[in-house]
């Protein structure tokens, strides 16, 4: 089988496997697992953040964000299409009590005139704007990038309005390698940011929610009551590490990888990519072969192929390092194949 249907499915490498044997560890609720330690102090330094906390998914790691930053009764500001929005399960209205206030984006991206737009005045009518929240890359746009000045101009209205800004940086290191951009050149306009070992990095298990001194400290509690506090989660945090410290140099492969699956699919007649490739996602529209998502999907399956769906008529491909440059070869071929 050859699995694009998330960079979530790689397998650790042997060296993540080897170091999670060897891992130094300890109980990290008394704050006493080395390894766990190291990978948060690593995490803040890579990000340019003064703290950094190892949670168990992105999930996690935005939802304690919320939590953190917000009130219940609050109203959070994020795009249309936002993972926390569309596939956190409602967890911002079950856990943080918050309403959501959702701004339509171009590939992701908000207008900044929007987001300024939205934001509550004072009036006893309204809820307050606890937080702004972006994606990036962003997901259900495909992977895209959002760029560092749209960022920096959501975040100066943010400060001007004393609200702070998540990033959901699920991909984050997507983002920089595709734009060829340092990481810390995204993370200098938010106030936090969650980023995942578990996609493209590689690792098995984990995401680093990070920010100020402050904002972590209130984290790890909110962490804690949601029942994420860890024992001797060394044994995890090491593969991190190694995720974080080694795996970022090479996504530009998969980048790589995903612009010839999309030219591939694009020649495919019947098949559209529906996408901008910034990164490693392709969407492709199958509406041409008179097929929905499902039973594209299905095909797929059938000669070898894993893809998501992603609505009725679009499917999703992910790029990612357990599927090399022959694979996509293959995957083309067995693509055209299973739709003849
Ligand atoms: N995304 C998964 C699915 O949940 C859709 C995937 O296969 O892409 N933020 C973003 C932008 C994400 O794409 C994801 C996972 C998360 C957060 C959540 O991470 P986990 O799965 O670790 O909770």
């Amino acid at each position: 089988m050859i699995d694009l249907r998330s960079d979530t499915v790689t397998k650790p490498t042997e060296e993540m496997r080897k170091a999670a044997y060897m891992a130094e560890v300890g109980d990290d609720v008394y704050g006493e697992d080395p390894t766990v330690k190291k990978l948060e102090e690593t995490a803040a330094e890579i990000l340019g953040k003064e703290a950094a906390l190892f949670v168990t998914s992105g999930t996690q790691g935005n939802q304690v964000s919320v939590l953190t930053h917000c009130r219940s009764g609050n109203e959070i500001i994020l795009e249309n299409e936002s993972h926390i929005f569309y596939y956190e399960s409602g967890a911002v209205a079950a856990f943080a009590g918050v309403q959501t206030r959702t701004i339509p984006g171009i590939r992701g991206a908000m207008d900044p005139a929007a987001i300024e737009a939205a934001i509550r005045s004072e009036d006893q009518h309204y809820p307050e704007t606890g937080l702004i929240c972006l994606e990036n890359t962003h997901n259900r746009a495909g992977g895209a990038i959002i760029p560092v000045e749209n960022m920096k101009e959501i975040y100066s209205i943010a400060k001007k309005h004393q609200i702070p800004v998540h990033v959901d940086g699920a991909r984050l290191f997507n983002a920089a390698a595709g734009s060829g951009r340092p990481v810390t050149d995204f993370t200098q306009y938010c106030d936090t940011v969650q980023i995942c070992l578990s996609k493209g990095l590689g690792a098995p298990v984990g995401s680093i929610l990070s920010g100020s001194e402050e904002f972590i400290k209130a984290a790890r509690k909110w962490r804690k009551r949601l029942g994420g506090g860890l024992r001797q989660s060394g044994i995890i945090a090491a593969p991190g590490l190694i995720a974080l410290t080694k795996m970022k140099d090479r996504l530009a492969l998969d980048h790589e990888n995903a612009r010839r699956l999309a030219e591939g699919i694009q020649n495919i007649s019947g098949l559209d990519v529906a996408n901008q490739i910034d990164t490693n996602i392709i969407v492709v529209d199958v509406r041409g072969k008179n097929m929905n998502s499902d039973q594209f999907v299905e095909r797929l399956r059938g000669q070898g192929v894993l893809a998501g769906t992603f609505g009725n008529y679009f499917v999703r491909f992910v790029t990612h390092f357990d599927v090399s440059k022959e694979e996509i070869e293959k995957a083309l071929a067995n693509i055209e194949k299973a739709i003849r």
